[in-house]
């Protein structure tokens, strides 16, 4: 990252299930904010910790490229993105520095109900629609299936009604969308939170010290949760 900052500057999702969460554990830590007028940007008053306010997608980039310090983000898209950088030799650019106990979910295969399971041998030949290829292509490579990705970025759930693929790889939470779909849960990927991301390699000024400050904070707010 680069050198020479003295504040610390942290991505949180600006609207969406890991934004309020977010933002409430961050003031539970004593921080506050005065935010500013198109409220993107938070200028932290009690110390000198700044929210950045953005999409949770871009939370990974934002971390690798130095814009922000730190970024809470769901462990789904910071290993999707992870995996991503591993497989065009760009990375590691940023890694899992503590997990924050909400927006639990799971990535998981479903296939349709009509399907009777015994193992996920039955996938080779077949198209699966996710938003996640490289966690999904990985696990295939690891198990070795040879089945086919189809990349959809939303909606993942109706593509095989529609046709699209045979079976999906979506986050699941209480499993009602699924079921609404006809489909059922067969294979966990990955099990996912939300979680404090930074970059892969440690500060080297005051940056440090407002992190470790931090950390300590959220672990004393983490442990009154628990
Ligand atoms: O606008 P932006 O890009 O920032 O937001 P987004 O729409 O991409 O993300 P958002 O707010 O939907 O989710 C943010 C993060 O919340 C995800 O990356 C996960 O880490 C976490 N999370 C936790 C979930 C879920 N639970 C979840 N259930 N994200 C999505 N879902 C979806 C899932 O994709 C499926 O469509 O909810 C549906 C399933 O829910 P159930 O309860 O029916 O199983
Ligand atoms: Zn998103």
């Amino acid at each position: 990252p680069p050198s020479g900052r003295d504040r610390l500057r942290v991505a949180i999702q600006k609207s969406g299930r890991l934004a309020e969460p977010a933002r409430a554990l961050l003031a539970s830590c004593g921080l506050s904010w005065r935010e500013s007028r198109d409220r993107l940007f938070c200028y932290g008053e009690s110390l000198p910790i700044d929210l950045l306010l953005v999409r949770d997608d871009d939370i990974p980039g934002l971390i690798a490229d130095g814009v922000c310090d730190l970024g809470i983000v769901g462990r789904n898209v910071l290993s999707e993105q992870d995996l991503a950088n591993r497989v065009d030799g760009t990375g590691p650019r940023f890694r899992e520095l503590q997990p924050l106990g909400f927006g639990g979910c799971r990535l998981a295969l479903a296939v349709p109900e009509t399907w009777s399971w015994r193992d996920a041998s039955q996938l080779a030949g077949k198209r699966i629609a996710t938003s996640y290829p490289q966690l999904l292509s990985k696990w295939l490579a690891d198990a070795g299936i040879d089945a086919q990705v189809v990349l959809l970025s939303g909606s993942v759930e109706i593509a095989p009604r529609l046709g699209q693929a045979d079976a999906i790889c979506d986050l699941v939470s209480s499993g009602s969308t699924l079921a609404a779909n006809q489909l059922k849960p067969v294979q966990t990927l990955l099990e996912s939170e939300a979680v404090l991301a930074g970059p892969a390699a440690d500060f080297d000024d005051a940056r440090a010290e407002l992190m470790e400050l931090l950390l300590r904070r959220l672990d004393g707010a983490l442990r009154i949760r628990r």
